[in-house]
Formats: C-alpha cells, structure tokens, sequence
C-alpha cells in the first residue's frame, strides 16, 4: 500500500511517498525562496528591522501545499493509490484564524485554496521558532505559572522565546483587537493537516509540548497556563490528543483536484522533530539523533520525561508513545551558509576545507558561530566571536573558517546535550547538511562517536508516510523500520580516536567562551 507524508519546514515543503509492498519511496519538495518569490522569504521568513522578529507569511506554506501535490501528479505519482496520509510542520510557529477551519473549510474545488485561507486569517503573519522577541512574556508566564521550575516540571522546558504559548501572550498584548477576533489557533502541523481536511485537526502531543502549555504528564492543556498565557485560550485551541489519532479524511478539494480516492484517512500531524524520531527509526530509547537542518538538533526518545537543569533542553511528545529529549540550536545551517558565503566557498569546498586543509583543533582558530539569536546557549541578538590568528580573525582563511564553524557547533552540541544520558556512541544523522563528509568527519571525532547517515534523506517526511502506514496497516514500527529507515552503511563515519585528547581540551575552551559570551550577553540587559 502507498501512504503520503508532508512536512512543512522553516525552508521548503517536502511530499513523500512510500509503497510497503515495494519499498519504493518518491518525493519532492517545494523551496520556498526559490519556489514562491513573491512572498519575500529566500530562507522561508520575512524580513525585520528587529532580528529578534521572525514571521512567516502562512499564505506561502498554503501555495506550496497546492504546489507540492500538483508535482507528484506531475511525475507520475497516482495519488488515488494513497490509502493514508500524515506529516509534520516546524514546530513552535502558530497561525491565527478568525473563523474556525471546521466552520470555514469546505474549501471550493474552482478557486485556489489560498484565496480561500487568506480572508480567514485573523493575523496576516504567523512566528516561527526563530522568533527570539518574547523574552518579557515568558517571564511574566513563569512568574504567574510559579517560576521556570514549575514550568519545567509541568511542561518539559522552561518558558521559552520560540515556544507558541509566549508567542500567543505578545499577540494578545500587541493586539489585543485581533487577538480577541481569533477563533482558533493553529501550530503549522495542525493548520497543514487542516488544509487537507477541511476540518479543525486538533494538535498532537509531539508537538503540543512545543508550546510552554501541555500538561505532560496528563496530555492536556495545563488550565493555569492558558490563564497566565492570554485570556480565553482554552476556547482557540481544541483538547491535545495523542500523535496517532485519526483526523479526518482527504478533503473535496484535492480528490478534485489532485485525484486522491475519496475517504482517504488523515492522521493528526506532529511536529518536524518528533516526525524525525520516525523517519529515523528512533522511537525506542536508546538511538541518538543529530538533524543538521535549519536548525540543528539533537533529539532522542526516551521512557520518562528527563528535563535539562539547565533549562535549554525541551521534552516533547515521542509520536510511537512516551517521550523524547530535544535540544535545538538556531545557528545551525544559516551559519554555515553564512560563512560559505562570506568565504565564496561552495559545499563541495567547504567538506573539502575540513577533510583535507584542516585539522581537528584548527591549530588553535575558534569561532562562536552566532549569526542570528541563539537558543542554545541563550543569546538574543547575533555575537558572532572569532579568536586565534590574525589571519583567521579578519576573515582571509576561508579553510579554518569552515571547520571552525563546524567544530563549536558540534562542541556545543555535545556539551548541551548532556542531560539526555549517556553519551552516545553512535549516532543517526538526518538534514539537508547530513550530505556533508566534511561536517559528518567533525561530529564523529568531537562526540567519538560512529555517524551513520540513513538510506532515505527527508526523515520528517519520511517519519509522516510511515505513521500513517502503521496508523492505517498496524504493522509494528521495527519492519517499517528495516524496510525504510536502512543506514547507508558506505557514508558512515568512524571516529578518529587519535583527535579525542584535542576534542576534550577544545570542549573546556568553548564552555569557558560561552559561559563569558552569555555573562557579557546578560550584563547588556
Ligand atoms: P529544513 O528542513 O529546516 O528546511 P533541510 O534539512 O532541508 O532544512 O536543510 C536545508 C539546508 O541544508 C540548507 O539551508 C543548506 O544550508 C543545507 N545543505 C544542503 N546541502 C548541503 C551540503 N552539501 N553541505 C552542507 N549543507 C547543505
Ligand atoms: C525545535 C525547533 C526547530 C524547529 C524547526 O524545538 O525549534 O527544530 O522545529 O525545525
């Protein structure tokens, strides 16, 4: 049988398919820059004054949706063979309607759907998890909620910037007119499934827990929080439910359009990250995971909710039952990207300046990479740091530039996944940067740990095809596994025992830099 999963990133909106009889997988994704360059978003978000503001337009992901599926029709893709759907959304970004989808949804099969999702909107823009400008509401949520430990230990995380219940509270402050005329409020994951639906799909626990709102240990809308988050949430948001519930079906639309088969079941979305835990293979306890996307996380499932003492890590909802660990960093692809350029260094340069023109340690040359806000460790405006040689400091040695980036991002990634217990010794790897042998090689020798990148690339959307397939078939998780989440045995990466020593000294440097770099952060507030 054939199952679709969709996953709407921060960049790009991927539609994968896989077959279980035959193994095949098809997929294809939309750019949003690239793609749909009227919507003024090359890295799929507005631009601000502020760089702690960062809005999507949900109009964009609406387009991209008709795009997507239009492609798969393209290349051959008989969308009436589909017997189920699910998929993903980047998780934290909200999107406010006026009137509800269930109300508003039996979306006209002659008019674009974006023309009918556009008078619905009751905020013209939506945040997306690299929003860092809520800092004054999540203090005042924590101090109604009583304090950040109490917020940990009823949510999974302390109350955080990119977190949608901190998002929901600016909104109403800033516009408490608009605010009030909101009927519903979506995460992307929800909105998306609701597109295809024409329904209200009500949020999943994986990503529910990204909002500073989910009572984990009850699987409901904590009701203290609604109130210390924005007055009458409870009535915008339907009751959370578990990942693999069933949602609806295939909405009019796209069996006209796109020539789904009547009644095709839709399964609740989740967010990228736990979507991820799938596609990977990662739902039992055990597995860690690096997605190297946007964003760069570390994620992995675990049996009992463990929180960060440090309050960076987050617990979400794990879609296959219990819970994962997460920890997210802002500065992933977009410093990469950032350096790549202002070193005219193209990918196939950049592995190369790592492999073949670097050494670990980097003879000493060390870059805090921090182009935009950071998440982890917390810094709400760009402080990009460079220390070591001359040369290195003023930019002119684009090699070291490149392995520098790399070497503190897999350092911080090491010292601020700790919480989630013991060190891994293999780890999974996913993400439009997983192409990399040059980032793979610094991963393995910074964490001594073997990289084992996986057949399939689109793990999120990977992870939304088989949920529906084990929601809809009932197989158990570990033969979709074997059959889809295979490694790619020839790209694996072993470590370098021999750069261990280096990477234990280079560990203490970066945490005494980042400690320095977040007391200086702090003293400027
Ligand atoms: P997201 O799902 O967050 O939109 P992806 O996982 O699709 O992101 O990754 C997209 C990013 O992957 C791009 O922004 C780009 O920087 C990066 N990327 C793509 N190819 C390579 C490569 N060969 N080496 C390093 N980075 C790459
Ligand atoms: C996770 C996070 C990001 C987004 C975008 O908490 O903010 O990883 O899900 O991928």
């Amino acid at each position: 049988m054939r199952f679709l999963g969709l996953d709407s990133s921060t960049q790009s909106l991927t539609a994968l398919v896989v077959d279980t009889d035959t193994g095949e997988v098809i997929d294809r994704s939309i750019a949003f820059g690239p793609r749909l360059p009227q919507y003024k978003s090359p890295n799929g978000f507005l631009a601000h004054a502020d760089p702690r503001v960062k809005h999507s337009d949900p109009l964009m992901w609406v387009e991209a949706l008709d795009l997507v599926l239009g492609e798969l029709r393209a290349v051959g893709v008989d969308l009436g063979a589909i017997r189920g759907v699910s998929g993903a959304g980047q998780q934290h970004g909200s999107v406010y309607l006026a009137r509800t989808i269930d109300e508003a949804g039996q979306w006209s099969a002659s008019e674009p759907l974006v023309d009918q999702v556009r008078p619905l909107l009751s905020r013209a823009t939506a945040p997306i998890w690299m929003d860092a400008s809520t800092g004054a509401e999540c203090a005042e949520i924590a101090a109604a909620a009583g304090g950040n430990d109490k917020m940990v230990a009823v949510t999974g995380s302390v109350a955080i910037e990119r977190f949608t219940g901190p998002q929901i509270r600016k909104f109403a402050k800033d516009d408490p007119a608009s605010y009030e005329r909101t009927a519903e409020i979506h995460l992307v994951s929800s909105f998306v499934a609701s597109l295809l639906t024409g329904t209200s799909v009500p949020i999943d626990f994986g990503d529910g827990a990204g909002m500073n709102l989910l009572d984990l240990a009850r699987g409901a809308w904590s009701p203290q929080l609604l109130d210390a988050t924005a007055p009458n949430l409870g009535r915008k948001l339907k009751p959370a439910v578990p990942s693999a519930t069933y949602a609806g079906v295939v909405a009019d639309y796209f069996i006209k359009r796109y020539g789904f088969a009547a009644n095709t079941p839709v399964i609740a979305f989740t967010g990228d990250n736990p979507s991820s835990l799938v596609g990977m293979g990662a739902t039992e306890p055990g597995t860690a995971v690096v997605s190297l996307g946007t964003s760069d996380t570390m994620f992995a499932a675990m049996a009992a909710p463990r929180t960060d003492p440090k309050g960076y890590g987050n617990v979400f909802g794990n879609p296959a039952g219990g819970f994962m660990a997460l920890c997210c960093f802002s500065n992933g692809s977009l410093a990469r990207e950032e350096v790549a350029k202002r070193c005219s260094l193209g990918w196939d340069e950049f592995a190369r300046a790592i492999l073949e023109q670097t050494r670990p340690g980097n003879g000493g040359d060390m870059l805090l990479p921090y182009f935009v806000p950071e998440i982890t460790p917390r810094l709400p405006a760009p402080a990009p740091r460079w220390f070591g040689s001359a040369d290195f400091v003023a930019g002119k040695n684009p090699a070291a530039a490149a392995r520098a980036v790399v070497e503190a991002q897999a350092l911080s990634m090491r010292l601020h996944s700790a919480f989630i217990g013991q060190p891994p010794d293999r780890i999974l790897v996913t993400g439009g940067a997983s192409k990399n042998a040059g980032i793979l090689r610094v991963l393995a020798d910074a964490f001594q740990a073997e990289i084992v990148p996986l057949r399939v690339g689109n793990s999120s959307a990977l992870g939304g095809a088989l949920r529906a397939a084990q929601a809809v078939e009932g197989q158990p998780w570990s033969d979709l596994y074997a059959r889809f989440a295979a490694p790619d045995l020839d790209r694996r990466v072993a470590p370098d025992g021999g750069s261990k020593v280096t990477y234990e000294g280079l560990l203490k440097q970066l945490q005494q830099r980042l400690n320095d770099l977040v007391a200086e952060t702090n003293a400027k507030r």
